[in-house]
């Protein structure tokens, strides 16, 4: 039997710090109910939240120069829910995971998805690749793929996409995910128009296939792997495409794939606004699309984007029922404990967001009182809600502090001597 962190070991490690977590939730409980904040409200929350973990995530990740295998990788779909299974039992908001086809197309899916059911663990969104060649492949996206100029390989793709519907029915998925890598490398080498009415034309037969309650996402990205243009580059280009598309297609935002300094919150307030919010493919970058860890590098922008998310979901805003995932990169870091911690930075946006004192601010707006708009944001994004945090974790049966016990557990290690490494480290996202 595969080691794993087992509840009792997680309810052992929180004995240690259960006596400091109920002092300063009480502290920040008094403090709250100053404002008229019911502490308890916002634990709630914080305990329904869900956002889903990417299969690719929890082995280590590289970049076209290297990738630096770490001990311990899961070597099949199995050992990675293995990984996605401890990620859920640390910080309990993960129950969802969303594979990446081929690199987990299941033998058997029915086994698959007993095996996740006994974890805990259901499937979110699939994701198609038209970005790599496989063995044996008959035509080679180099140049694209639903785009592509040949009408051979756009029919190749988008009988890969609907393959990755089928899997996903089985498996108990509702939505699908396409992101292409098409575009080109110079002036001149793509058709821009031509190019966008041969994606519609294959997206349009990947819609043809998806199942009445299923929603469809589409991924919209500035460049890379293409350096010139990219056919779906941006949101509007995105939402033009699924408003095209119909009722069961939506734009997903990751936020990687934006130009630096882009005000994404307010590509998420658009998207909102005009019912057409997939959802996230959350992570953070400085430059690129660096896949880094959610809320490292700019958490003030992961908070005004949860704002904006909870703004609409506190109005009951109509139809807005956004899908959230993880899609990062981990180079250099155990990819366990950074989806851990990447997966409570978001549920502290969401936490914050919630304490923003929103009448204040629309009465701010209204008088165009730009000072105190900002102050109320401010007061809510500076606000510590860790005593909140680590109480949902703690009450759902997760870690108090998820990297200690992880650590104090000694899974790697075990992982390590379980999984033996794989020879060649190569280079590439996974
Ligand atoms: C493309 C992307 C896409 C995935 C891939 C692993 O950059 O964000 O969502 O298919 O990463
Ligand atoms: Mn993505």
């Amino acid at each position: 039997m595969a080691f794993t962190i087992r509840d009792e070991f997680v309810a052992g490690e929180n004995r240690k710090a259960l006596d400091w977590l109920r002092e300063d939730y009480e502290h920040l409980g008094r403090q709250l109910r100053r404002r008229g904040i019911d502490i308890e409200r916002l634990t709630e929350r914080a305990t329904a939240f869900r956002v889903a973990v990417p299969s690719w995530g929890v082995g280590t990740g590289g970049t076209r120069f290297a990738r630096f295998a770490g001990p311990g990788e899961p070597r099949d779909v199995y050992e990675k829910l293995d990984d996605c299974d401890v990620i859920n039992r640390l910080v309990r908001v993960t129950p969802k995971v969303s594979l990446h086809i081929p690199w987990d197309a299941p033998e058997s899916a029915t086994e698959l998805r007993a095996f996740a059911k006994a974890r805990g663990l259901l499937f979110d969104s699939m994701n198609s690749n038209t970005f790599q060649d496989q063995p044996g492949q008959e035509r080679s996206y180099k140049f694209g793929s639903l785009t592509h100029t040949d009408p051979a390989v756009r029919a190749q793709a988008v009988a890969h996409n609907l393959e990755c519907i089928e899997i996903g029915k089985a498996l108990g998925a509702r939505s699908h995910t396409v992101w292409i890598g098409d575009g080109g490398n110079f002036p001149g080498q793509v058709h821009f128009r031509r190019a966008l009415d041969r994606y519609l034309e294959s997206l349009r037969a990947i819609y043809a296939g998806l199942p009445g309650d299923w929603r469809l996402f589409i991924e919209h990205k500035l460049y890379e792997p293409a350096f010139y243009s990219t056919v779906l580059n941006d949101w509007g280009t995105s939402y033009t495409c699924v408003r095209e598309l119909g009722p069961q297609a939506f734009s997903l935002v990751d936020l990687g794939h934006h130009a630096p300094n882009v005000n994404i919150e307010m590509i998420v307030a658009r998207l909102i606004q005009l019912g057409k919010l997939a959802g996230f493919h959350f992570n953070d970058s400085k430059y690129g699309d660096d896949d880094l860890d959610a809320g490292s590098i700019k958490p003030f922008q992961l908070f005004l984007i949860f704002n904006e998310l909870v703004d609409a979901e506190r109005e009951g805003v109509a139809g807005f029922d956004p899908a959230y995932m993880l899609d990062q990169s981990h180079n250099v870091t155990d990819p366990i404990e950074a989806l851990a911690t990447s997966a409570i930075e978001l549920v502290r946006a969401y936490v914050q967001a919630h304490l923003v004192d929103r009448a204040a601010l629309a009465e701010a707006q209204a008088r165009n009182d730009a000072v105190v708009a900002l102050q109320t944001l401010k007061q809510a994004f500076t606000a510590d809600v860790r005593p909140i945090l680590a109480m949902a974790r703690h009450r759902a049966g997760g870690a108090i502090d998820p990297v200690a016990v992880y650590r104090a557990s000694g899974y790697r290690a075990r992982k390590a001597e379980e999984r033996p490494a794989a020879a060649g480290g190569g280079a590439g996202i996974v």
